[in-house]
């Protein structure tokens, strides 16, 4: 057989097991992998330097796959190039990461095919997509890294880490508005690294894409400092390579390619339609499909002989001569450079540096005290210096989250200073958290921030950040009406909730100075989970821990701050963030009218809630029933530790535009309120 031939019939098994595993899950998408089977294709067999044996080589090309919903396309790739499983401890597994067995069992339960891409669920996959354009944003957060990365560490003859990254997306992605502001932010920042393919079918679910997506998308790119490329036919893979050629021998831009391509190609009632989109093509349909691809009409999951082999003669070869050259390169570094190479060993299995909380501040008791975004300013900067690798920014906020990095040095991170620390993501809050993934993807440990109101703006990539279980770190401050006068606009209401009901999501709301510190201890022990830091925009008194307990308490989410004497308490004033030291007042307010009262300070249900049931009852007694929660947010699901007949001082509205006290005396938020509540728990007014 020709190469030629054994080409086609490489592509035209990505065509046909993609087809084979819809049918057979009666679900799915079938059209899209129809018509970019060739681009994927050209991508892994001739072009990225990626070892099917060792999928988490540092040094990998990542393909990122934006229409998450051709999911086919990446089993079959993972597939036919044997690409081997990983596990949690970065361990290399002999088996396959994606099995023929695993496409026959297509969208099933345990499958490692599954619907989308998933990131640590599959091997080989390098971000999660399905909700279209985090795909594409994420990747910019894979080229800032990658920027980053080769500043830090390549040394003069030491190219460690000299990575591209390829995303393909479709119209949905393009339509989004997260991949503008990324792409925005890429051309900005020039990450000639990255390179987007554009699925130009004009098809989306609704139809053709007349009726909705009508402008100049390549002039668009354009305008954001893109160089722009454009390949007539999907079909073409020699046209398709010298695009990706030309990608990798363009600097100081990011390269996007205009893909012109037929969904559902060779069906011939279903090509260019809607139909082609998301559902099985029929058993009648898909024989004639095969009958276009010179198939065998009744062979079903069908990979030819030479297939595996062609696949294992290209990206195979490639990819294994890329890394043994790299790890040979790597064990000289290691003895030139032991440090460099120490923290990018430390780094691949995201662990810290020793001596990475050194010089983390304490503070001493100080009624006026200090705002959460200030103590954390203060720990983000010493931490920074203490891990290298620890770098973020804010969306245009960074004077007032007080995430800026000041320290000398930190630097900015621009086109021409890729060692610089502080990102700038620009007013895009929706990127910035996706970007933020993708620094975490690429084993940096970064942190994005804003208001706790824009949270809302990042969710769907902070969803995405604790499905994939990534370390990312979401700095957010101004968490209640600390900023009074800006009105019910910028006063966050249900956002903890919504936080707090986002699984595997860690939030934390801490108290005082001291607690943030702990907040940050906590969270940069964290390898596999997203966490959210909820900051006062107002200063918090820093309690004197000589009288209550040491902020150490942060570490189990709950913990007991003071009992007016020991043994059990009649009433628990349970409270977060700045309603702390407010619930301590009022505590103070009982105890002096000989009011058995304990105070709590909650800084993390989830925390809380991995702790033993033995710990969780002495914090929380479950005989002791008046419980008062306090917190300046939705008082929805507090109830959980209020319990059924305890009281909880919250947000049942929006807030209102006024100066803090004045809020806080509407909204109940004032120690005699509080102290009141407790009384009348206990019977007593
Ligand atoms: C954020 C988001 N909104 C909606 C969807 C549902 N959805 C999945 S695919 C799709 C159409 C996508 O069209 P296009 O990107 O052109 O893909 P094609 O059909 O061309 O493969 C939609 C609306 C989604 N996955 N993500
Ligand atoms: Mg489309």
């Amino acid at each position: 057989m020709t190469d030629e031939n054994t080409t086609q019939l490489a592509i035209n098994t990505i065509r046909t097991l993609s087809i084979d595993a819809v049918q057979q899950a009666k679900s799915g998408h079938p059209g899209t992998p129809m018509a970019l089977a060739p681009l994927v294709y050209t991508i892994w067999n001739r072009v990225m330097r990626f070892d099917p044996e060792d999928p988490i080589w540092p040094n990998r090309d990542r393909f990122v796959l934006s229409n998450g919903h051709a999911s086919m396309l990446l089993w079959s790739a993972l597939h036919l190039t044997r690409t081997k499983a990983v596990n949690a401890d970065y361990e290399r597994l002999g088996h396959p990461s994606v099995s023929l067995d695993d496409i026959r069992h297509f969208r099933q339960l345990d499958s490692k095919a599954p619907g989308h891409p998933e990131y640590h669920w599959v091997s080989g996959v390098e971000t999660t997509t399905g909700p279209l354009g985090q795909g594409v944003a994420t990747s910019v957060g894979m080229g800032i890294a990658q920027k980053w990365l080769a500043k830090r560490y390549n040394q003069p003859g030491f190219e460690i880490f000299n990575y591209n990254i390829y995303a393909v997306c479709g119209d949905g992605c393009l339509m989004e508005g997260i991949a503008s502001e990324a792409a925005s932010l890429a051309g900005h920042l020039g990450l000639d690294n990255i390179c987007w393919i554009y699925d130009n079918n004009h098809i989306t679910i609704e139809g053709n894409t007349r009726i909705t997506f009508t402008e100049d998308v390549e002039a668009r790119f354009l305008a954001y400092g893109w160089n722009v490329l454009r390949v007539g036919n999907a079909n073409d893979i020699d046209r398709i390579e010298h695009a990706l050629d030309i990608f990798r021998k363009t600097k100081e831009r990011p390269t996007f390619i205009v893909l012109d391509s037929h969904i559902g190609y060779g069906s011939p009632h279903k090509q260019d339609t809607a139909a082609a989109h998301g559902e099985p093509l029929g058993d009648d349909e898909v024989r004639l499909c095969k009958r276009a691809y010179d198939w065998p009409e009744d062979a079903k999951f069908l990979v030819p002989d030479g297939v595996y082999e062609h696949f294992a003669a290209g990206i195979g070869a490639r990819g294994a001569e890329a890394r043994q050259q790299w790890t040979k390169l790597f064990e000289t570094y290691r003895s030139e450079y032991p440090e460099l190479a120490n923290e990018i060993e430390l780094m691949q299995r995201r662990e810290l540096p020793a001596g990475w909380d050194r010089d983390l501040p304490v503070f001493p008791a100080d009624p006026k005290g200090l705002a959460g975004r200030e103590a954390s300013g203060k720990a983000l900067n010493v931490l920074a210096q203490n891990i290298p690798w620890l770098l973020g920014g804010s969306a245009d906020l960074g004077p007032s989250n007080k995430t800026t990095l000041t320290y000398e040095g930190a630097g900015d991170f621009q086109a021409d200073n890729p060692a610089g620390k502080n990102l700038h993501f620009g007013i895009r809050e929706h990127s910035m958290a996706a970007i933020v993934n993708g620094l975490a993807l690429s084993k940096l440990r970064p942190f994005g921030a804003s208001f706790f109101i824009f949270s809302d703006y990042a969710r769907p990539a902070m969803r995405l950040s604790a499905l994939m279980e990534l370390p990312s770190m979401f700095i957010f401050s101004h968490d209640a009406m600390g900023d009074g006068e800006d009105g019910p606009t910028h006063q966050p209401v249900e956002h903890l909730a919504s936080l707090r009901a986002i699984p595997g999501l860690v939030t934390l709301r801490p108290g005082d100075a001291n607690e943030v510190i702990e907040a940050y201890r906590y969270i940069l022990q964290l390898r596999h989970e997203p966490a959210v830091l909820v900051l006062s925009r107002q200063a918090l008194p820093t309690l004197d821990r000589k009288k209550y307990a040491p902020a150490s308490g942060v570490a189990r989410g709950a913990y007991v701050l003071g009992d007016a004497s020991p043994g059990k308490p009649e009433v628990i004033l349970i409270a977060s963030g700045s309603e702390v030291s407010l619930a301590v007042e009022a505590h103070e307010k009982l105890v002096a009218e000989g009011i058995r009262s304990r105070v709590v300070s909650m800084p993390s249900w989830e925390i809380f809630e991995r702790q033993t049931k033995e710990y969780r009852d002495s914090v929380l007694p479950p005989n002791v029933t008046a419980r008062v929660a306090v917190e300046q947010a939705s008082t929805f699901g507090w109830e959980r530790y209020a319990g059924t007949s305890g009281d909880v001082i919250g947000m049942k509205t929006f807030g209102a535009s006024a100066p803090l006290k004045e809020l806080q005396r509407k909204f109940g938020f004032e120690p005699d309120q509080v102290a009141t509540a407790a009384k009348k728990q206990l019977g007593r007014r």
